[in-house]
């Protein structure tokens, strides 16, 4: 029998275009070899010309999702996506609080928490109201163990007006103190992409910077969402943060570079662009990279 593959669930919105959301996420999490399983927290209706709706599921059956897929398997990691309501983010942070284990000193019950802060789409349609933001802020951001805001997002959470490197070092700091272990902020729209990773170790706050060249594409729909499920994956596979973030950076701008030009709009990232690779070696009888 084959070994089993860590499992890695995705809260998540549903985005019927599959750029972003748990369609989304579900390809991320097998490019990386990864077993997903899902629980859905919204419908949109989108296409890659935005995104023209939005409707919350019912907070008791996310619960019971949650439930009954935490009660069956072992779960590896999690990924937090769009929550959609404070309801939503209520039943969530319920679910993961570690109500019977003291061992867990305020951390959830599942291990390798990922929480991407989505409070916008790309095209600017709310994804996640005020009081949902609060609640977010009051309750998830402790629970989880790395949070992975893109500058538009830190600036939100914590009311520093994030555009320059010195800006997401505050802006983390800040992040540190309202009770984030690990803090990446995702700098995707600067010039340079630049991502800050900041976390606490014994001597104190670390942070380190990750640079790529910025790409002009049209294929950018779901970035922050492939980005913060594959960091889940890389931790849900023992690797440590910083490792974790360098390989989640190398995927997503991979995934942005064989963007397939899809749809009227702005079109999504190529989840999973190794496979075409694989096909390609494979059609001309050479190796795959
Ligand atoms: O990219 C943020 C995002 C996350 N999740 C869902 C979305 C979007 C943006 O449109 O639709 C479901």
């Amino acid at each position: 029998m084959a070994d089993k593959p860590p499992v890695v669930l995705t809260i998540a919105g549903f985005d019927p275009s599959s750029g972003a959301g748990v369609t989304a996420d579900i390809k991320t999490i097998a490019a990386h070899s990864c077993y997903g399983v899902s629980c859905i927290t919204a419908l949109t209706v989108q296409s890659t010309a935005g995104v023209k709706r939005v409707e919350a599921a019912d907070p008791a059956l996310v619960n019971d999702t949650l439930e009954e897929l935490a009660a069956d398997l072992e779960i590896a990691a999690v990924h937090i996506g769009m929550l959609g309501s404070a309801k939503i983010v209520k039943a969530v942070s319920e679910f993961l609080t570690a109500k019977s284990d003291s061992r867990s000193r305020g951390k959830a019950r599942l291990p390798n928490v990922v929480l991407d802060p989505v409070l916008k789409s790309s095209s600017g349609a709310e994804l996640l109201d005020a009081a949902g933001t609060r609640l977010l802020i009051e309750r998830l951001i402790p629970l989880s163990d790395v949070i992975t805001p893109n500058v538009d997002e830190a600036t939100v959470l914590t009311g520093i007006k994030v555009k320059e490197i010195e800006e997401m070092k505050a802006a983390a700091a800040r992040l540190h103190d309202m009770g984030a272990s690990a803090v990446v902020v995702t700098g995707g729209h600067l010039e340079k992409a630049i991502d800050l990773l900041s976390f606490t170790a014994k001597k104190g706050v670390e942070q380190e910077i990750f640079k790529a060249d910025r790409q002009r594409s049209n294929s950018t729909h779901g970035t922050g969402c492939a980005f913060a499920t594959a960091m889940a994956c890389h931790l849900a596979l023992d690797r440590g943060l910083a490792e974790a973030t360098l390989l989640a950076k190398t995927y997503v701008t991979a995934a942005i570079a064989n963007g397939q030009m899809l749809g009227k709009g702005t079109g999504p990232v190529h989840h999973l662009y190794r496979m075409s690779q694989q096909r390609r070696a494979a059609s001309t009888g050479g190796e795959s990279v």
